[in-house]
């Protein structure tokens, strides 16, 4: 990045903050990089099948309630997304293969990536198993340049995993993630300070982290559809109607994010959960369905080597109520059994319930360990994905 515009937006910034928060970037200037890899899972999926390359693929369930977890660039062009309904992307593209998701091969990929980061930076973020932000203002080898950095990482993964990613190179996270997004896939775009505000005001706000499908709804119904109608509003507009996010809104929107990289951002539970292709309600349905659900989450609290106090067991009711129940213990949960016979008096203690469930999960928090980072799905009923 080059130090000469550094000047000019610091007064912009200086003009515009309308607090600053001490555990913050003074100015919120770094040089930031977001890496992301490109339609990971079924790129995965395509890189260890050849007979997948070339075709549209989703990774994911094909069954009643099914969900695509991610859907090769092939896919795509039908219209095929993430989060769509496996039904919905069948109607789409009617030859699209289904693969289910092989987790182990993404974590190993995801292990690699992190190494490579690693070199550059001690300074990096995990965003899911596929992304990062890494903060190279001062890299490990003095490379100086970010864009240079982020020439030399994209080079690395292609080599050492076979797979692309696109990178966003920029002075603060907000901007960096979108401009991963920008020349996607294998594309890499570079946002200098002082354009990072123009380059806000012409995107949708959907595309903005942290504004979900749902918050784009809202701003939507309120006429705000690109960066530009949200910098035209005032903070106490976006407050009444954005509460707690107004601010990051408010700077966002001026191209501002004041967010520093936060390495090892501690985990805070470990859980899963599942959705059942049929609504159940007896007693003994409901403690085998727990038992599975148990075996999964123990997986992984064994694999990241997690002690925790608290178990959660999640019911999702047939009319979409949400109980949540809850136990905590003065130390640290002892051992596998001991974790399902909490769960299973959870379970217990709730039976019988008014109505047949939908979904059932279950945690473990109050966790005393860090651990490496939160999973971007879950495995559903017969292998299927949710979202959190
Ligand atoms: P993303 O990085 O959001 O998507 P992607 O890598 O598939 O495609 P892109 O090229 O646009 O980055 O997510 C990474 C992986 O996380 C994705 O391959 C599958 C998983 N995932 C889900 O399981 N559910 C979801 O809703 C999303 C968005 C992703
Ligand atoms: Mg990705
Ligand atoms: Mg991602």
């Amino acid at each position: 990045m080059r130090p000469a515009c550094r000047g000019a937006t610091v007064r912009f910034m200086e003009s515009h903050a309308p607090e600053e928060d001490d555990s913050e970037e003074a100015d919120g200037l770094r040089k930031i990089i977001h890496v992301d890899m490109d339609a990971f899972f079924a790129s995965v999926e395509q890189r260890d099948d050849p007979s997948l390359q070339g075709k549209p693929v989703a990774v994911g369930g094909s069954r009643a309630r099914g969900v695509v977890a991610a859907a090769s660039y092939e896919a795509r062009t039908f219209g095929v997304r993430s989060a769509m309904p496996s039904v919905k992307a069948l109607r789409l593209c009617p030859h699209l293969i289904f693969v289910p998701p092989r987790f182990e091969a993404y974590k190993t990929v995801s292990r690699q990536i992190r190494a490579i980061f690693a070199d550059y930076t001690p300074l990096i973020e995990p965003l899911s198993l596929d992304e990062a932000y890494l903060d190279v203002t001062q890299d490990l080898k003095g490379i100086g340049s970010a864009t240079h950095i982020a020439q030399l990482i994209r080079a690395r993964i292609k080599a050492e995993t076979g797979l692309t990613a696109s990178a966003g190179v920029s002075y603060n996270k907000f901007i960096a993630k979108l401009a991963s997004d920008q020349n996607k896939p294998d594309g890499l775009c570079v946002i200098r300070p002082g354009e990072g505000a123009q380059f806000v005001a012409g995107l949708p706000v959907r595309r903005f982290h942290g504004v979900g499908p749902r918050g784009a709804e809202k701003m939507a119904a309120l006429g705000i559809e690109t960066g530009a109608d949200l910098r035209a509003r005032d903070l106490p507009f976006l407050r009444q109607h954005f509460g707690a996010q107004a601010d990051y809104l408010y700077r966002a929107a001026r191209g501002i994010d004041l967010r520093r990289v936060r390495p090892n951002r501690p985990r805070k539970s470990i859980g899963g959960e599942r959705t059942f292709e049929r609504d159940i309600s007896t007693g003994s349905a409901l403690r085998e369905a727990l038992a599975r659900i148990i075996d999964l989450v123990w997986h992984d609290i064994e694999r990241l080597d997690a002690k925790g106090r608290t178990v959660t067991l999640k019911l999702r009711l047939s009319d979409f109520t949400l109980r949540t129940h809850a136990r905590s213990l003065a130390r640290a949960v002892a051992g596998r059994e001991e974790f399902a016979r909490l769960a299973e008096e959870l379970l217990d203690s709730v039976l019988p319930l008014p109505q047949p469930v939908r979904l059932m999960g279950l945690t473990l928090s109050a966790l005393e360990k860090k651990g490496e980072v939160a999973p971007v799905a879950t495995v559903e009923g017969g292998g299927q994905l949710d979202l959190f």
